[in-house]
């Protein structure tokens, strides 16, 4: 048999596959859309600056004064790492957590009050930093001072999901109390292990806030900078993992629908999200290698078990492989290059995701260069991190996650896949502009170019000159995605609203997983205690470097407002 014929077969079979297939509420479909939408739009608008960012650096553009490079670079970092991918997963997770575990007239009243917090919050920090009182870029490290209103947006934010997460688990525990016995429903345990981490590692942002609030306010002198950097890592690491673990939970439960494949292991998947529920928060500490005031032996700690985090990923990265060929040997077809034209690189949401994976193979050994103590001396605060942070979050991430879009969006709408070959083309432009922007970044932080500066040319110095090439592609590599992300917008919100009603509601299956996997573990299903133990080891991993920080006589920094 042809691969043609393969192909041709696999669709059939997958028209009646037995795939999970739930219920679908209208009410609930609303509620998602809100999200999915309300991340499209932070999208679009952190596109925007993401362009004038890549321009500005190649020098193509000078930013105005009334909207200063600064401004601009904040508000494209909060935009898209702290707004799109937030908004993206917490609609993600309660999809997954509705649609698993079907109830009828589901209570909706903490989803709904806690998505308009969810809003609330990032209009305030977003008009905070549109108005220029708040440029001190996603991390906002102190001393640099903004608006009060800014931090309070951003912890209003934060509250917000919490209450995402609180009703998520309570979904997940009324599922465990009719159904004792039963494991609970993969893409519900997923996206609940993913929250119960978010939870712990916003604990560190929310205690952060206890110190820029008052002092943003003027109710104390000073900050101590090294404390206010500490609990930003602690959060600052686990946000990441928390990105990842949404495109994880798609591509273990419903990647493998588009080729009818089965998931390769329940068990495997449980634990590899359980790892990285350990594992995500006592490793912060490698963003902080070169900061005084935290003792070798706790950098070398977080090194060796930002080595741990990376296990659960090379699971995945396993489980995925193994998945592709399990399908493709049951459809007949045998060795690697069949098995990768075997898959379905003519669906969009293949396509992404697989792009997506791809790009994490680059992305992830980059990472593991820069947990290693030596090797990150170098890289430090280059641009060498920029690409780094782009070729995983806007890549895996990002790009994975659009790609759901296109399966999500059709079904919670009920309407058809607007403009798929745009989709098609559109993935493929990401994935272009992605590596030519993040390959190029990744290289002129290794000729020394800085991250976080407006200014790389150094005035014409022939050094810096060295580096101008690099930015140069970086900025079309950006333009790329810029469009990229437009095309995406269309076929989005084409699809919604497009009149034209689908004959056959699209539908949104999560994968089966495969008969001859071995049985999950009962422990596996223990959320509960797991986060206890989660808990317990960020507690142990930060107590000696806290106790650092305040051990050490108590230096107060002015505030500082540099533009
Ligand atoms: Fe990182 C800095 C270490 C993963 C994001 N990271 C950052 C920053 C961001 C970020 C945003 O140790 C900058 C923060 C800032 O502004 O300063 N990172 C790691 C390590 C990993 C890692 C060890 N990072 C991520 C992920 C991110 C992310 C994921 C976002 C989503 N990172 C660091 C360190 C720093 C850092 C230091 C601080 C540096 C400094 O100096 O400031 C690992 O966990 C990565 C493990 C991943 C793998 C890859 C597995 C591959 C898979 C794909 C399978 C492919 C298939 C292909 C199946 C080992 C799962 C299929 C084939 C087909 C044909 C379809
Ligand atoms: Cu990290």
């Amino acid at each position: 048999m042809s691969i043609t014929d393969i192909r041709a077969a696999r669709e059939a079979e997958r028209a009646t596959a037995p795939s999970l297939l739930a219920g679908a509420s209208p009410r609930e479909n609303t509620l998602v859309l809100w999200h999915i939408y309300t991340a499209t739009a932070a999208l679009a608008l952190g596109a925007l600056f993401g362009l004038l960012q890549g321009f500005s650096r190649a020098d193509f553009i000078v930013m105005p004064a009334w909207f200063d490079y600064y401004r601009m670079l904040t508000a494209h970092g909060v935009l898209m790492a702290l707004v799109f991918t937030t908004f993206f997963i917490t609609g993600l997770c309660t999809f997954a957590t509705y649609r698993r575990i079907p109830r009828e007239d589901r209570p909706l009243r903490l989803a709904w009050i806690s998505y308009a917090v969810m809003v609330v919050g990032t209009v305030m920090a977003a008009l905070t930093i549109l108005s220029g009182n708040a440029s001190v870029l996603y991390t906002f490290y102190a001393p640099l001072k903004a608006s009060p209103w800014f931090y309070f947006g951003a912890t209003i934010l934060i509250l917000g999901t919490w209450g995402v997460t609180a009703d998520i688990i309570e979904n997940v525990v009324w599922f465990k109390r009719r159904n004792p016995g039963d494991r609970i429903p993969l893409p519900a345990f997923l996206a609940a292990t993913t929250f119960i981490m978010w939870v712990i590692a916003t604990l560190g942002v929310v205690a952060e806030m206890f110190i820029l609030i008052p002092w943003s306010l003027g109710w104390t002198a000073g900050v101590d900078v090294g404390l206010t950097r500490m609990l930003f890592w602690y959060f600052g690491h686990p946000l990441v993992y928390f990105w990842i673990m949404g495109a994880y939970l798609i591509w273990y439960t419903v990647i493998p629908t588009t080729f009818n494949g089965r998931i390769f292991s329940d068990a495997l998947t449980r634990l590899a999200f359980i790892l990285l529920l350990l594992f995500s928060t006592p490793v912060g500490i490698h963003h902080q290698f070169v900061d005084p005031g935290i003792s070798a032996g706790w950098k070398w700690l977080h090194m060796l078990l930002t080595y741990g985090v990376v296990v659960p990923s090379f699971m995945t990265a396993f489980a995925l492989f193994a998945t592709f060929e399990l399908a493709a040997r049951r459809a007949g077809v045998r060795g690697f290059w069949n098995t990768i034209r075997f898959l379905p690189w003519r669906d969009p949401v293949f396509a992404g995701a697989a792009l997506g994976m791809l790009l994490f193979i680059p992305g992830g050994f980059g990472g593991i260069v820069n947990a290693s103590y030596s090797m990150d001396v170098l890289v430090h605060n280059t641009m060498w991190i920029v690409g780094h942070f782009h070729i995983t979050v806007g890549g895996p991430v990002a790009l994975t996650f659009v790609a759901a879009a296109y399966r999500l969006v059709p079904a919670l709408t009920g309407r058809k896949l607007f403009a798929p070959k745009i989709a098609l083309a559109q993935v493929w432009m990401w994935f272009i502009g992605v590596t030519a922007m993040s390959l190029s970044m990744h290289w002129a932080g290794l000729l020394g170019a800085p991250r976080r500066s407006s200014d790389v040319s150094y005035l014409g110095s022939a050094v810096a000159a060295g580096w101008h090439g690099q930015m140069v592609a970086a900025g079309l590599g950006g333009a790329l995605l810029f469009v990229s992300v437009l095309m995406f917008v269309y076929v989005a919100v084409g699809t919604r609203l497009q009149n034209e009603r689908a004959a056959e509601p699209a539908q949104f299956r999560f994968a089966p997983v495969d008969e001859e996997a071995m049985n999950t573990p009962a422990i596996f299903d223990r959320l509960g205690a797991w986060g206890a133990v989660a808990l317990a080891l960020a507690v142990l991993a930060y107590v000696g470097p806290l106790h650092q920080q305040f051990a050490q006589p108590h230096y107060l920094a002015p505030a500082m407002r540099t533009w």
